[in-house]
């Protein structure tokens, strides 16, 4: 694979001096949502959560190099409804008695050559009888926290972005020429055109501003890190499991053939 910015390969069609590289895709995994702690003894009737509206980089990745500013934009009730944040961490907190929804708007860094990604949060102070049910009432240690996990993907992207930001991040780029991986042989290499496609992986830089929930998020990455190991080990059962029936059946047969 050559350099995907070479001449040839750029598009220049819609932005003459900021062309596409339309060999190359980046994938950016974000995560945002609310989290709300009940305020117990603190709590009045106006204040009886405080609560945190976040856009954050999964696994703590950086989000800077890409983003240039995170508006929020709150319920008329709020002072200042409008909270704009040009660095990390992507966040506010507050103190309220209602739900409302959020409005999430991410503006990239000029460099990026896209404009902007609008995201919607619903802000959730008060649990569900079904989680109330499941891990009994909020207290103010417990979070109640509304995740969502989403891949900020830049198609095409542009070639300042590609060259100032992603080529500068730590990129690993993986080549699979024809190697066995039984998963990603048909997917990625071949996909039927007879060209050799590579896979890129991405090494990303940590963020190293500190959210105010640090040690939650830390606790629930690594929880749905065990999760996904939990879920491997009992796939790989279920395959042997699986395997185990079809040999005794085997064994079954030549068993009886053998007694024929
Ligand atoms: C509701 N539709 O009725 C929603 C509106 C507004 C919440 C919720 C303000 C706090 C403050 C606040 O919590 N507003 O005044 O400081 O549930």
């Amino acid at each position: 694979m050559g350099d995907a910015t070479t001449s040839a390969n750029i598009d220049y069609t819609d932005n003459e001096q900021n062309p596409r590289v339309p060999e190359e895709e980046y994938v950016l995994p974000i995560s945002y949502g609310s989290v709300a702690y009940w305020l117990g003894k603190k709590a009045d009737e106006y204040h009886s959560h405080e609560w945190t509206v976040y856009v954050r980089g999964q696994n703590n990745v950086d989000l800077s190099r890409v983003i240039e500013s995170v508006t929020f934009q709150l319920h008329p009730s709020f002072a200042e409804p409008k909270r704009v944040l040009t660095e990390p961490p992507y966040e506010v907190t507050e103190t309220g008695w209602g739900e409302f929804e959020i409005g999430i708007e991410i503006k990239f860094r000029p460099e990026v050559g896209e404009e902007k990604e609008k995201l919607m949060a619903n802000l959730k102070l008060f649990p569900d009888a079904d989680e109330v049910a499941k891990s009994g009432p909020q207290t103010t240690k417990k979070p109640l926290v509304v995740e969502n996990r989403e891949e900020l993907i830049f198609h095409k992207p542009r070639k300042s972005f590609w060259e100032k930001v992603v080529k500068k991040s730590k990129r690993v780029l993986e080549e699979e020429d024809g190697e066995k991986d039984e998963d990603e042989t048909n997917n990625n290499n071949n996909n039927n055109d007879g060209k050799k496609h590579k896979k890129v992986t991405f090494a990303y830089d940590e963020c190293e501003a500190k959210s105010k929930h640090e040690a939650l998020w830390k606790q629930r990455e690594a929880k749905m890190k065990d999760d996904e190991e939990l879920m491997k080990l009992w796939c790989a059962q279920k395959v042997t499991e699986e395997r185990c029936r079809v040999l005794k059946a085997q064994l079954m047969v030549l068993e009886g053939q053998l007694l024929d």
